[in-house]
């Protein structure tokens, strides 16, 4: 039989516009992979000739979903550029306003965006009620908590209402799953635990924004950082907003600790053998011999580390997340980044370009040179020419993976001995080998101890917050001199995002931003090949996945999802007259 083309597009439950296309030898094993994003916007351009004071505002339009990062990270360019070192306050308020959007990003990605791929929402409504109240203790029995939902009678609650959507034939947002597909692998029960939880998730993320709105003023897109600190003088200094933020975390903490965290050891189990199924030992693994299970790539994983702890400078402070690169899937070595060696590659990207750029120099000038339309009605992406708009990012010439997962494994390689406790007791308590992480199921799992530490740590942050203010520390903002205006200078904002390694990058001229460039983790972890052929994390991620039904590729939208895509972060560049740049006919027959 000869191999196959597969073509999801949209991949949906995500940002923005994705396509990936695959080919699938006789054995139903993916044996190549293509990363397009088919959306073209942009914000860079409308940053030349702006006030760089202003650059946060305009920079935060990137994204509302990793919403504030880009706020921050523009903002600590320009703060790098102008030396200006802000207040502890301002470090911790920032700190706790991205806190609670990596709360909230991660546990909306695993339940609204993620779940679906391990949860079959149809085979919930066959669940025994009862069966399913034990099932859930087993699992926080697993993470040392009692369940979030306990009791037969909550679970048929659950259950009646998702059967009453189904009677009426209204699946409503459940609609276009790829439900009874064989790689779906949770019991009735397990899977009505997963649909219960979705449901409670959805009122608990709305507590995670209202965090992120004490000190930010609004979610999505805070409003109280600007270059020097902050402006939330009121709340910092009003008691009742600092014990507002710790119940709303204490709420939010509840759920992570008794539903998210369970959940994940309870898809992580039934899905163990995809997560080893390298048959590498963990020892091979190290020494770069094993290639992880399903979905895990690269195996090379970078962070610029994030999280100031100490007022010594935004470059200097000790970092909650420590930054470096491990590579090969090596713990026992961790490199650190030198920002010199980020360069932007354009071979396979509809942008003009010849070789690549660090972004202090980046260009981004459009170059759209359309689909291969062939006989049977559909146009392919032309793989050996450009076919997405997301550019390819290189480090020290490496193709690299980052986000949560790669957080987790720079600092245990590093030896935090924070991260390293938590990585450590959630496998031990899933009795879960160290190998499992290199893989689909250990990027959500890695996005879910990351998302318990930032509960904890929040809470000694918002203490600390208390206590600098109580000892009569009021100062938030760092003047500075704007006189300057008359030097070149730049600076960079490098730091992380929710789905990993973002910077920012400025010149200034008179005053004047004269070059921006942003280079966003759904850039690192989506761009095509690059100008040596490498692929890029989703692609490579994808190579040796065996699909169980091609016409349900429902392998690729899991390992795809695991990344938690944006595509709006990841292109951030348009062609500000509106220019119609191509024209798409979007093939839906695969898409979920
Ligand atoms: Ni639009 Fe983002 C995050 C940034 S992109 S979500 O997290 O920066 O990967
Ligand atoms: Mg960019």
């Amino acid at each position: 039989m000869a191999k196959k083309h597969i073509v999801v597009d949209p991949i949906t439950r995500i940002e923005g516009h994705l396509r990936i296309e695959a080919v699938i030898d006789e054995n139903n094993t993916i044996v190549d992979a293509f990363s397009s994003s088919t959306m073209f916007r942009g914000i860079e351009t409308i940053l030349k000739g702006r006030d760089p004071r202003d650059a946060g505002l305009l920079a935060m339009r990137i994204c509302g979903v990793c919403t504030g990062t880009h706020y921050q990270r523009s903002i600590e360019a320009v703060e790098d550029a102008f030396d200006i070192t802000i207040p502890k306050n301002a470090r911790i308020v920032r700190n706790l306003i991205q806190g609670a959007l990596y709360m909230h990003d991660h546990l909306v990605h695993f339940y609204h965006l993620h779940a679906l791929d391990f949860v079959d929402v149809v085979s919930a409504l066959s669940a025994d009620p009862k069966k399913t109240a034990e099932e859930a203790r087993k699992w926080a029995g697993v993470a040392g908590v009692s369940p979030y939902t306990d009791g037969e009678s909550e679970f048929k609650a659950i259950q009646d209402r998702v059967a009453k959507f189904v009677k009426q034939g209204r699946l409503g947002i459940f609609g276009n799953g790829y439900w009874g597909n064989k790689h779906y692998k949770l019991t009735p029960e397990q899977n009505l635990i997963g649909v219960a939880h979705y449901l409670q998730a959805l009122d608990i993320q709305r507590e995670m924004a209202k965090m992120q709105a004490i000190f930010g003023g609004k979610n999505p897109h805070p409003q109280s950082i600007v270059v020097g600190g902050v402006t939330c003088v009121q709340d910092i200094q009003n008691p009742a907003r600092i014990a507002l933020f710790k119940q709303l975390l204490q709420q939010s903490t509840k759920f992570v600790k008794q539903a998210y965290l369970p959940d994940v050891y309870m898809a992580g189990t039934m899905y163990a053998d995809e997560a080893t199924d390298s048959k590498a030992t963990f020892s091979e693994l190290i020494e770069g011999k094993g290639v992880g299970g399903t979905g895990g790539g690269l195996l090379n994983y970078m962070s610029y580390g994030d999280f100031r702890l100490d007022d010594t400078g935004f470059y200097n402070a000790k970092t909650l997340f420590p930054s470096g690169i491990v590579y090969g899937g090596d713990l026992s070595k961790v490199e650190p980044v030198n920002p010199e060696k980020i360069a932007e590659d354009v071979t396979h990207s509809w942008y003009e370009g010849d070789k690549p750029l660090h972004p202090y120099d980046g260009q981004t000038i459009p170059n759209y040179t359309g689909l291969d339309k062939r006989e049977d009605g559909i146009a392919y992406l032309k793989t050996d020419e450009k076919y997405s708009w997301i550019k390819s990012p290189i480090y020290n010439d490496t193709r690299v993976e980052v986000g949560p997962l790669a957080r987790m494994i720079v600092g245990v390689a590093s030896k935090d001995e924070r991260i390293t406790k938590y990585v450590t007791n959630f496998l031990k308590r899933g009795n879960l080998p160290v190998s499992v992480l290199f893989s689909t199921v250990g990027r959500t799992a890695g996005r879910a101890i990351e998302t318990e530490l930032m509960a904890d740590v929040m809470m000694e942050w918002v203490d600390e917050l208390a206590a600098n203010v109580a000892s009569g520390d009021l100062s938030t903002w760092t003047e500075f001199d704007f006189d300057t205006v008359s030097v070149k200078t730049k600076g960079m904002g490098l730091a992380e995002a929710p789905r990993g390694s973002l910077g920012h990058w400025v010149r200034v001229e008179n005053g004047k931003i004269v070059n921006y460039q942003a280079v966003v983790p759904s850039t690192w972890n989506a761009g095509p090949r690059d100008y040596k052929g490498r692929m890029g994390a989703y692609e490579a991620s994808l190579i040796g996945t065996k699909v169980a039904d091609a016409e349900q590729p429902l392998e690729i939208i899991r390992t795809i999802h695991s990344f938690d895509p944006c595509i709006a972060c990841a292109v951030h560049v348009l062609d500000t007259k509106g220019k119609e740049l191509g024209v798409y006919k979007l093939d839906s027959q695969c898409s979920i």
